[in-house]
């Protein structure tokens, strides 16, 4: 597959690892269905990213296939490039090159990993999630990615790649493209629903029901979930708002493409009762389509299957190529 000529590439990803939510749609997934017309596409599903963390076989071959349903239901068109990570061997050829050219104290530094070993301890993860950022950095480098639209967590790994390409390119010449993060101002941090100081994410989810709203989430869930998300004391909305009330508010505003002093307009003096009303109607009007679709998807999985195959066998000469191109930089070959 040729790049489309004068349309950048982007690449992006999400790790399998469980259901989806609305921090993955709103920093993610809908900023890629609205400019995806501008750009050369790639959207991986980063199976072996999700492997870092226990997952269950499989759990992970149905959020495998899950995550694709969502694609394409969220409006990725038919004929943009999406695919299984794993089944396109460079993706960890390259990450081992990279991983042999990175300090070990820039990997340890990276936020995700401290948090990890802060929570978990030091003998209880897996070298993985040390090693991560260089199998994202070859994700992206792999298809000479110009941009990488992602929610505001990814930044550091953006860095990281970028740092790292720099460096190989000062060594053996030219041969990797420097990509660009592309973070959108509204919905690139969503918090969760029961602690709106820390960031909405599938594995908080997991042991917290009330954190995060799913986009398979039925409506009747989604208006429990916020009608308990936390605020404060307040009666009603006032400016300057509290993280919970502003974390609603920026539900709403990405949602319905709306600024802050329209959103304060609306809002100042209502009870939180119809804050939190107004909210659940917005994220169900966004999320049913996507899910009448979801279904239709999955219900013919061996098309799915197909397509992702087809996508990855399509997408593996790009990739082998810079592969060879650094391989050989380097010696080996
Ligand atoms: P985990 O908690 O397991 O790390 P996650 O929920 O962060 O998972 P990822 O697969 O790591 O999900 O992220 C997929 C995409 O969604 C990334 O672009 C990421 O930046 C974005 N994203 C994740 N959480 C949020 C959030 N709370 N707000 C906005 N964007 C988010
Ligand atoms: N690390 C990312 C997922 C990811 C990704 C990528 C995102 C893996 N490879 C390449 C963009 C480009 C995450 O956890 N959200």
């Amino acid at each position: 597959m040729q790049p489309t000529p004068g349309k950048p590439r982007v690449f992006s990803g999400i790790q399998p690892s469980g259901g989806l939510h609305l921090g993955n749609y709103l920093g993610a997934i809908r900023n890629w269905v609205r400019d995806q017309d501008r750009y050369d596409n790639i959207f991986c599903i980063v199976d072996l990213h999700a492997i870092t963390l226990p997952q269950d076989p499989t759990a992970l071959r149905e959020n495998t296939l899950d995550l694709a349903a969502i694609y394409l239901a969220s409006g990725i068109k038919q004929d943009q490039a999406m695919f299984i990570q794993s089944q396109v061997a460079a993706h960890a050829e390259l990450a081992w090159i990279f991983q042999c050219f990175t300090p070990v104290g820039w990997l340890e530094r990276m936020t995700q990993f401290r948090d990890r070993t802060a929570r978990q301890g030091r003998e209880r993860i897996g070298a993985g999630i040390l090693t991560y950022p260089s199998l994202m950095a070859a994700d992206i480098m792999l298809y000479d990615t110009r941009y990488v639209p992602v929610g505001e967590d990814q930044r550091q790994h953006i860095e990281y790649t970028r740092d790292l390409g720099q460096r190989i390119n000062q060594r053996f010449g030219e041969i990797l493209v420097i990509p660009e993060a592309l973070i959108q101002k509204a919905g690139a941090e969503i918090k969760g629903l029961d602690d709106p100081e820390k960031k909405m994410s599938k594995s908080l989810a997991a042991d917290a029901p009330g954190h995060a709203i799913f986009m398979l989430d039925a409506p009747d869930v989604i208006r429990k979930k916020l009608a308990r998300a936390q605020t404060d004391a307040e009666p009603a909305v006032r400016f300057p708002a509290g993280a919970g009330v502003r974390n609603l508010l920026e539900i709403y505003r990405t949602i319905k493409d709306k600024d802050w002093p329209a959103v304060e307009q609306e809002f100042a003096g209502k009870p939180y009762s119809v804050l939190k009303s107004t909210v659940a109607d917005a994220v169900i009007e966004a999320l049913t389509p996507i899910q009448e679709r979801y279904r239709e998807i999955r219900s013919d999985d061996a098309a799915l299957m197909l397509q992702l195959h087809r996508t990855a066998d399509r997408l593996a000469p790009i990739a082998n190529s810079t592969l060879r191109r650094v391989q050989h930089a380097v010696g080996l070959r």
